[in-house]
């Protein structure tokens, strides 16, 4: 879980600010309910998502978004042009839940996770991008109006709409994945995406969208996570989520989970690799992800890094985790017999 834990906590003292810091006037401002995030129930499938992730309000109303997921979140809305840093730098700095949004100084939640609020006020008409400093491809609108315009929509509206995203997006790719249990779930996937004998799947997923932005359905699970192999075997973990990293994490986590550790080389191939002698030796994988999606005008990325390699050379129990997702399940281990 590296460093989420002072994070949170520091979420954790915003949120319990924020409650009483939405501003009150005599006016009749309304404040807008709308989810950030959702599960299931064993927290495998999380939709990364506003919910919804368009919506039509007035100028001076605010809307408030609860996370309903135990994966982090930020609400975040940036000044045009504005580069995007990661959730640890936020816009830079966070802001209180309440502060107002008019697109001339950026606004970011903390990290928030399930039960915590964020408030944004919007106190200028004008169409404003939402998006989330941790998951890139999490994005939105929110149409701010005149006080004199005519609304499409009511709060009831929002959260049918909310509702029915979630439960499209949580049946997506998994058909009745809801109905087995993990072995099943395995096999299911294994069948159709895990190509050798010694492969693990290091989370998958989908990615979806609406008029106003993308969203995605994300597994962080090891699909065939506990695997059996021989004593001078190579396991291969592959990421195939469109966008959310992964780690492979073997022994003591570092204080980064970004880089590779210093054990890790590159095969011929650009995959990362590394050799592990004994149970509670350390290596980690470094983020595990997808390139993104290039766009005209901009630099093109690299290739992704999305392939990890352990050797094992000696018998035993190899424990390991995401650095990221341990936190919702996302563990497995390697048993190397002689
Ligand atoms: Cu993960």
């Amino acid at each position: 879980m590296y460093s989420k834990k002072p994070m949170l906590t520091a979420s954790v003292l915003l949120a319990a600010l924020a409650v009483f810091s939405i501003p009150q006037t005599a006016e009749a401002q309304q404040i807008w309910q709308a989810t950030l995030g959702a599960q299931s129930k064993d927290m495998a499938k999380q939709v990364i998502a506003f919910l919804p992730n368009e919506m039509w309000i007035h100028a001076n109303d605010s809307i408030n978004w609860t996370s309903a997921s135990g994966d982090i979140h930020t609400v975040s809305f940036l000044i045009a042009g504005q580069k995007y840093k990661d959730f640890t730098v936020g816009c830079p700095g966070y802001s209180l839940s309440g502060t107002s949004f008019d697109g001339s100084k950026c606004v970011s939640a903390p990290p928030l996770v399930q039960g915590q609020h964020f408030a944004v006020k919007f106190p200028v008409a004008g169409n404003f991008k939402i998006l989330c400093l941790v998951h890139t491809h999490m994005t939105g609108v929110i149409h701010v109006l005149p006080a004199s315009a005519r609304l499409p929509h009511n709060q009831d509206f929002y959260y049918d709409e909310a509702a029915n995203q979630t439960r499209s997006i949580l049946a997506d790719a998994d058909h009745n994945m809801e109905h087995h249990d993990h072995d099943d779930m395995d096999h299911m996937l294994s069948e159709s995406v895990i190509p050798g004998k010694n492969s693990v799947v290091a989370g998958t997923g989908e990615m979806a969208n609406t008029a106003a932005g993308f969203q995605s359905l994300s597994v962080v699970r090891f699909l065939k996570g506990t695997i059996e192999v021989r004593v001078g075997d190579t396991v291969e973990w592959s990421n195939l989520d469109p966008a959310l990293p992964h780690t492979v994490t073997f022994g003591t986590e570092p204080g980064n989970p970004g880089p590779p550790s210093a054990n890790v080389t590159r095969d011929a191939d650009g995959a990362r690799h590394a050799t592990l002698d004994f149970v509670g030796d350390s290596t980690a994988s470094g983020f595990l992800v997808a390139a993104p999606q290039d766009q005209s005008g901009v630099p093109q990325s690299p290739p992704g890094s999305t392939v990890f390699r352990v050797t094992f050379t000696h018998p035993g129990t190899y424990p390991y985790i995401c650095a990221l997702h341990d936190n919702l399940g996302m563990v497995g281990k390697v048993i190397v017999k002689p």
